[in-house]
């Protein structure tokens, strides 16, 4: 019978656990990575250097570690772009890039496109077409209005009607944008393009350190339109100055709402999927065939090192950089940990504060912030001492009253048996003679141990600072010795009854 309360127990537990997961992957997000809209390093350009799925063209060059958009020579352009048009309504993308120049000042920028037709390979907006259609982020390297504001990151909206600013550096078309400084950084900066649900929000990350996730705000923009189906591009260029614009990784991850997987999520594959696997297994296939060629070629090429490494490898300001980087990260952990301390030693001392009693506030007088603690106000050794030596004294004091209580009771006790050892014929009834001594006694009794439970009450108050909320109360006291008074003689009158009860039999 219980196996089977339990049996049941568990199955309804099982049930609910089932519904709750449901719930919680009903309500998150589908993720799907989009390879034909990515490219990263190793092996990013094919030996002919083509770039997988991707077309580029003007002055950018392809290499196997990243594809350099413009290189740093003056009046540089250069675009990549996505063969196909997306077939998803909402995504993600993860540039990694690295603008680098000599000058203490570059130009001219790099910009992330997603627009209905893909641009030109020489356009007047950093390389590419102006008046587009679709959306344009823009890394805008050089003041061409001389405010004083660049590098600079903006967002712009085009329908197709509107002529970038270039010699205002766009600053009244844009949607959104920040002020951040992304050249020439130890570690590659970072921007992480969102468009969910009309939602644009654009992160980066200032390459200040290789941790994933230094990622900051740059901005957010509701209620943007963009075209239904579009094409990812990259575009950079160079004026009078110059900068290389090198992007490493371009990483694509399509976003689908709740219930809207998209096909082949858990659905048998359609024909399309089927193709674009065949597709990508045929390309990884001629990878590695490639790979394999290349180690058959120069067998004294040094194999599986990091491509990093061979950039850093002879870069002695590099490795300075990387050891503070680490030191910095060290520190960031101490200071977490240290933060953590502090915070438990506030939650400590108020408790303690609380206590004693609390520091009652003056009226008029407002409490200190909290996670804030006032000067001066942290515990004392010798407030611990004094703590100490009163919580001995509360103790101490308690013995004592308890003491008085039991003398108390050991005199009630004589009374009753005084009063049991009179002759039974003398037995009075309530409201009598007898009674009313022993009322009158009692209450000497209790009279004088009011009275030197005072007096030590007063002795205790003046030794021990006695808080008021923690210290038994005179009242109390004498409640609980009322209400025991109370009790004996309801005893001893119902015995008394008894007995001359009992004697009526005789
Ligand atoms: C020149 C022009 C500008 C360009 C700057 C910086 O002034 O080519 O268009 O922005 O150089 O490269
Ligand atoms: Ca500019
Ligand atoms: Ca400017």
């Amino acid at each position: 019978m219980e196996r089977l309360e339990f049996y049941i127990n568990f199955t309804i537990l099982v049930y609910i656990l089932v519904f709750l997961l449901n719930c919680v992957n009903g309500n998150l997000v589908h993720r799907k990575f989009e390879y034909k809209y990515s490219f990263k390093p190793p092996y990013l350009a094919q030996k002919d250097g083509s770039v997988p799925f991707w077309e580029y063209g003007g002055n950018a060059i392809a290499s196997s570690e990243n594809v350099r958009i413009a290189p740093s020579l003056r009046s540089q352009k250069g675009a990549i772009w996505t063969k196909t048009p997306t077939n998803f309504d909402w995504w993600e993308v993860d540039i990694v890039f690295r603008i680098t120049g000599r000058g203490r000042i570059g130009a001219d920028g790099l910009a992330f496109w997603y627009t209905q037709n893909k641009g030109a390979y020489d356009g007047d907006v950093y390389g590419s077409s102006d008046k587009w259609v679709g959306l344009g982020i823009f890394f805008d390297s050089f003041d061409n209005d001389n405010k004083h504001n660049n590098p600079y990151i903006m967002g712009m909206v085009n329908d197709g009607s509107k002529a970038f600013d270039h010699q205002n550096d766009g600053s009244t078309q844009l949607l959104a944008g920040c002020l951040r400084d992304f050249r020439n950084k130890p570690f590659p900066t970072r921007a992480r393009v969102e468009y969910y649900q009309n939602t644009l929000t654009v992160l980066f990350h200032n390459g200040m350190t290789s941790n994933d996730l230094d990622y900051e705000m740059c901005f957010r923009a509701e209620n943007v339109v963009l075209p239904k189906s579009g094409y990812f591009g990259l575009s950079a260029a160079t004026g009078g100055l110059a900068d290389d614009h090198d992007v490493i990784h371009f990483l694509t991850t399509s976003l689908w709402p709740p219930g809207q997987h998209p096909a082949g999520g858990s659905q048998a594959p359609t024909d399309e999927q089927q193709k674009l696997t065949q597709e990508y297994q045929e390309y990884q296939r001629k990878l590695e065939q490639q790979k394999e060629d290349y180690r058959k070629e120069h067998p004294d090429a040094r194999r599986d090192k990091d491509p990093d490494e061979w950039f850093e490898t002879d870069n002695e300001l590099r490795q300075i950089f990387q050891g503070q980087s680490q030191m910095y990260e060290a520190l960031r952990e101490l200071n977490k940990k240290l933060d953590e301390i502090i915070g438990r030693q506030e939650r400590t001392l108020s408790l303690v504060s609380m206590q004693s009693g609390g520091a009652a506030l003056a009226p008029g007088q407002a409490p200190p912030p909290s996670g804030q603690i006032p000067m001066g106000d942290t515990i004392r050794r010798h407030e611990v001492d004094a703590m100490f030596t009163n919580q001995n004294q509360l103790i101490n004091a308690v013995r004592e009253v308890r003491q008085y209580l039991s003398d108390v009771q050991t005199r009630t006790e004589t009374i009753i048996n005084n009063q049991a050892k009179q002759p039974t014929a003398q037995v009075q009834p309530v409201g009598s003679y007898g009674m009313q001594s022993l009322v009158s006694e009692v209450q000497d009794g209790l009279n004088n141990m009011k009275q030197n439970f005072a007096q030590f009450l007063q002795k205790a108050g003046k030794a021990t600072d006695c808080p008021q909320s923690s210290c038994v109360s005179v009242t109390t006291i004498l409640i609980i010795a009322v209400v025991q008074l109370a009790v004996l003689l309801g005893y001893f009158v119902y015995r008394d009854n008894k007995e001359s009860q009992a004697k009526k039999f005789y």
